[in-house]
């Protein structure tokens, strides 16, 4: 809610800017060659080492499809997305995870041997990420260009300003790190064709950016919200269209063989959301999911994000979403991250998902205060350092909830984020709203009330919450500019 409440303000003081986006990109990158440790040691390099802080795989947890023709050398991406740095738990800054997950990933971009790391999207939380949360971003990028890793690969999601990714873009190819912010116009500026230390293209990859309404459809006086829906749809199939075509032209000049992965930052039909993720609708049409039909079939890959919970797409092994690395939220915390690796070569591209460690405990207790208490006892008594979100909703009347809470945790490295008392008296007197707090809505939740409370009439609601949503949208999408005097360190 409250950035929300932050861009309602920078809206009513700042006249609107327009992105301007020009891009003399040169698609085709000559690598300088940098060899890490590993690679001097292909047998090494190719062991996949586990990671000591990093749980054993799940069994099942590797696919693979057959390839078309056979393949130039062996080659592995990872792909992962939703990093939302600078992102906060009820007010709580979260920079050490963010640092041990990073720490991490370089750690599993060497011992797997990694050639490009593909981003996938939402890299920060805000259009305006602060000081520190730009700070961790540069600091990885200039560490995975350190190893083996030859190149990274950047797009933007619906949560980052693609003006603000696109800054450093010329400063960042030195070290092969390629940014798509926004679309040009031209599909063969999303188009990059890596190559290796020997010059030799090994991946083609279709750098395919969040795709906001703006950039692909034309908008018309008097169109219906189905019209919208259909004509956003339509755009980007036909981006995604023009993008492989341009790639197929490419891979066919360079002589056949070399694998072609897309990216793309979008809600598939069908995807899976949890409670509480963080997951922003993405257009004014909810409808707007894509089939995963709008991907050609010449795609090896589709490295997909937005969504926080990790699967694949319309059952296909090849077409997925990484998910985030860390839990948006408690109604995420038991769910196994991960990110993914794809290998290509030899006559099969395979992918497994290499599980995230946990690097702070999140738990939701919810319950009467026996449970509660005893949960936390339990906790307690194992040295957890967990973050807490309880929810009491036992029929006793619990004034001093808090209290009890402070004291229960107070000897521990626990913390309580958060208290809802959900209590079969606190319903009954559910009127009031007494408990409830702005982190408790949404931003969709305080206009639905804005509508109730003045009494509009509620054959009026679809086409006012129509237009709000629209006008939320292009504030939120309204990149680029930090805030004079405002948050700079979330
Ligand atoms: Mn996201």
């Amino acid at each position: 809610m409250r950035p929300f409440v932050a861009l309602l303000f920078r809206a009513a003081i700042m006249p609107g800017h327009r992105e301007l986006t020009a891009r003399r990109n040169r698609p085709t990158m000559e690598a300088p060659y940098r060899r890490c440790p590993h690679e001097k040691n292909e047998t090494l390099a190719r062991q996949s080492l586990p990671n000591p802080g990093c749980p054993p795989l799940p069994r099942g947890h590797t696919f693979s499809s057959p390839r078309r023709g056979s393949h130039t050398p062996e080659m592995k991406i990872l792909h992962t997305s939703d990093w939302h740095l600078g992102r906060t738990l009820y007010g709580r800054k979260r920079y050490e995870e963010y640092e041990a997950f990073l720490d991490w990933l370089a750690e599993t971009i060497r011992d797997n041997g990694i050639d490009v790391l593909v981003v996938a999207g939402d890299v920060f939380d805000t259009t305006a990420p602060g000081n520190r949360a730009q700070e961790l971003y540069y600091r990885f990028l200039c560490r995975a260009a350190s190893l083996c890793c030859r190149h990274v690969v950047v797009i933007s999601g619906n949560h980052d300003s693609p003006s603000f990714l696109d800054a450093p873009k010329e400063l960042l190819k030195a070290l092969e790190v390629h940014v798509t912010g926004s679309p040009s116009g031209n599909p063969e500026d999303e188009v990059l064709v890596l190559r290796n230390g020997q010059g030799v293209p090994e991946l083609i990859v279709c750098a395919v950016p969040h795709l906001r309404d703006r950039d692909i459809r034309t908008a018309e006086a008097g169109e219906s919200i189905e019209d919208k829906e259909r004509k956003l749809l339509d755009g980007i199939r036909d981006h995604y269209a023009s993008v492989a075509a341009c790639a197929e032209g490419k891979r066919r000049e360079l002589g056949g063989a070399i694998p072609l992965v897309a990216t793309g930052h979008l809600f598939a039909a069908g995807g899976r959301t949890v409670e509480g993720d963080g997951v922003r609708e993405l257009y004014v049409g909810s409808l707007a999911h894509v089939d995963a039909g709008i991907f050609p079939p010449c795609f090896d890959y589709v490295a997909l994000g937005h969504l926080h919970v990790p699967q694949k797409v319309s059952g296909s092994e090849m077409v997925r979403y990484s998910g985030s690395p860390l839990p948006m939220g408690f109604g995420e915390a038991k769910q196994q991250k991960s990110v993914c690796v794809a290998e290509f070569g030899g006559r099969e591209t395979s992918v497994r998902l290499v599980p995230v460690p946990v690097f702070q405990q999140l738990e939701q207790i919810r319950g009467g205060w026996d449970r509660i208490s005893g949960r936390i006892f339990e906790l307690a008594s194992q040295g957890s350092r967990a973050w807490l979100e309880v929810v009491y909703d036992g029929n006793e009347i619990l004034g001093d909830l808090r209290e009890r809470l402070e004291e229960a945790v107070g000897n521990t490295a626990m913390e309580v984020l958060r208290v809802k008392n959900t209590g079969a008296v606190e319903r009954a007197l559910a009127q009031t709203l007494e408990e409830e707090t702005l982190d408790d809505l949404d931003e969709d939740d305080v206009f639905r009330r804005c509508l109730e409370a003045n009494r509009v009439p509620e054959d009026q609601h679809a086409e006012l919450f129509a237009a709000y949503r629209e006008a939320v949208l292009s504030l939120l999408e309204r990149g680029g500019q930090p805030e004079q005097g405002g948050r700079h360190e979330d």
